[in-house]
């Protein structure tokens, strides 16, 4: 099978991780984002959406992170995505709830209008009311990430690690190039230590720590210390 991604990708890494930690094989093809190297006529036949991941099994082409995870683990029979009916929508329901909650606000209302230049609002005024929307926000996500996701459990669908973790735990990882500190949500933090102490953790995140987070540090940036919302008790 072969990979179509970045390196430095929030939703590519996933894959990656999975991947790695699963013993899967793949043909890794890297994708330049950075050179727009996806808006080439040549990977737009591959992906019209100009976007990675894409995965290819023989003739059969797959994109979107979320369905790539759930094929990749139905694959090689991974407990990482159970096939009881109840267990497996708690792993879809945490993922949607990742992909189109926390990551919406978090990435694209707080970090990346930050540190990519092309999210950046071109007006000031909207700018700021961005960031501080998706601050705002992100508390509240991160609030039921702490408290009524995790809690106690050692993962996002209870005690044994599953695709979902796998997702989250890099859009989590968003936060470390704009220094935003997450230690007001303890589970959260607990749960980030135990997903960075996976095997292959660091070499699938050593380029978005090379690209992103040392370029960015100590750059002043909005985080979630700035959020108008109390930190929750
Ligand atoms: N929903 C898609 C999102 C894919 C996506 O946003 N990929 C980014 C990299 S993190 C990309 O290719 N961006 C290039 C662009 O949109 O210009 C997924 O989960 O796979």
């Amino acid at each position: 099978m072969k990979l179509y991604y970045h390196p430095v990708s929030t939703v590519s890494r996933p894959v990656m991780l999975f991947a790695a930690e699963s013993g899967i094989a793949l043909d890794m093809q890297v994708v330049d984002l950075f050179t727009g190297a996806h808006y080439k006529p040549d990977f737009q036949a591959i992906n019209p959406s100009s976007q990675v991941p894409v995965l290819e099994d023989g003739d059969f082409r797959l994109t979107e992170s979320s369905a790539i995870l759930k094929y990749l683990a139905d694959k090689v029979n991974s407990p990482a995505y159970p096939k009881d009916l109840k267990l497996r929508a708690r792993v879809n329901e945490r993922m949607d709830w990742f992909n189109t909650g926390f990551y919406r606000d978090f990435a694209y209302n707080l970090v990346y209008p930050q540190i990519f230049p092309h999210l950046k609002r071109p007006d000031p005024t909207v700018q700021a009311g961005t960031l501080a929307f998706g601050c705002d926000k992100s508390k509240g996500w991160l609030k039921v990430l702490d408290e009524s996701i995790l809690g106690a459990n050692k993962f996002v669908c209870g005690n044994d690690i599953t695709i979902a973790d796998y997702l989250g735990s890099i859009m989590v990882l968003a936060a470390e190039p704009v220094g935003c500190d997450l230690s007001a949500y303890p589970n959260v933090s607990r749960w980030m230590a135990t997903m960075k102490s996976l095997k292959n953790w660091q070499a699938v995140n050593a380029a978005f720590y090379q690209y992103v987070v040392e370029p960015n540090k100590g750059k002043p940036f909005v985080t979630l210390a700035d959020s108008k919302q109390a930190v929750p008790a």
